[in-house]
This record gives structure tokens, sequence and C-alpha cells, in this order.
């Protein structure tokens, strides 16, 4: 007897029930992830692929009354062998768009500085664009985001090419989790210095 037949009589032997209870089992830890998915991800949470990219939920956050920019965020995880560069966005309520990290100097201010280069997202690496950190800039809005108005845009990578995206608006003071809340984190720093763009963003 070779041992694939008896491999297969083998599996026909098994009782029926203890199949069942495998399948109960896993149904069970599928249940529990999607669960724990569902529960770590606002509803609205979304997601997009360029090539080897994944970019997980593009947001933005409503601007207060009269303000000229508005800040961009999602999070790049690059599942290549290669590093890539996201080196273009579009949005558009912007005239034009640019990639800016925020950094304490050396006087302890809070500052930001667009990157000619755009970000490096390493090989196998994740990439956050988050307030306090690296974050789209919108300038020259024709149109101010409006919370729960998504609006759409293009994020352009130097190897993975240019995909469609739809940035998610939320509440003044949102923090990207979908709650609407700040939750404290000194996030009202953006505001304070984005509002400085609108000087040079007509
Ligand atoms: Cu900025």
């Amino acid at each position: 007897m070779s041992s694939p037949i008896r491999t297969a009589l083998r599996a026909a032997a098994m009782p029926f029930n203890r199949l069942r209870s495998i399948e109960e089992r896993a149904g069970i830890a599928g249940f529990s992830l999607a669960l724990v998915i569902a529960m770590s991800h606002p509803l609205w949470a979304h997601g997009y692929e360029a090539g080897d990219i994944e970019i997980d939920h593009p947001w933005s956050r409503a601007t207060p009354e009269g303000a000229r920019v508005a800040a961009g965020y999602l999070t790049l995880r690059n599942d290549g062998n290669e590093a890539d560069r996201l080196v273009a966005v579009t949005g558009e309520i912007a005239g034009r768009t640019e990639i800016h990290e925020m950094a304490v100097n050396e006087q302890g201010v809070m500052t930001m500085r667009p990157l000619a280069d755009g970000v490096e997202i390493p090989a196998g690496g994740v990439v956050e664009l988050k307030p306090g950190g690296f974050h789209i800039m919108f300038l020259d809005l024709s149109e101010a985001p409006r919370e729960g108005v998504s609006f759409s845009g293009t994020l352009t990578f130097q190897n993975a090419g240019t995909v469609e995206v739809e940035f998610a608006v939320e509440a003044i003071g949102g923090s990207g989790s979908g709650s609407g809340h700040d939750h404290g984190h000194g996030e009202s720093h953006d505001h304070g210095t984005h509002e400085g763009h609108g000087s040079h963003g007509g």
C-alpha cells in the first residue's frame, strides 16, 4: 500500500465529530480575529495598494474657519524587497500639496519643513504620516475639508507608481482613530504651525 492511499484511508477513518470540532474551532478563531480587527479599526477604515505598497486609512481633519491649509495622514507599508519613496501627493481640494516633516528644533520649537525628496518607506518597513511627524500639507485650498466628507487625491511612489485614494475627514482635533476626540498628545501644535503656511499659501 503506498503512503498517499494510507493517508487518505486514515483521513477517511477520522471520526466525523472530530472534524466538525476542528471546523468549529477554526470558525471561532476566525470570528475572534475578525472581532479584534473590527474593534481596533473604525468601521470606515479603508486601505489601498500600489505595487508592493499598502496604504492604510488616508485621513485629514476639518479645518478651523478661515484656515488656508489642511493636513493629511496615512500609514504606508512596504511589502517589497526594495525601498520605495512617497514622492508626490495631490488632493482635489488643494491647488498644491507638499510632504512635510515636523520636528522639534534645537530651540525646542516645533517646526516643519517640506521634504523635497518625499518620504522613504524601507523594504519591509512601515512609515506613519501622523500628527506631530511626517504629514501631507494641502495648500491653496479651493475648499475646506469638512467633517464626514471625504475627498479624493493621488499618491505617487517612485517605484510603485500612482494610486488614487480617498481622504476621510475627521472633526477638528481628530486623531485618526475615527472617534473624533483629541486624546491630547499635543496636536494643537499642528493647527498653530499650519496656520503659518497661510502667509505663503496664496
Ligand atoms: Cu506641514
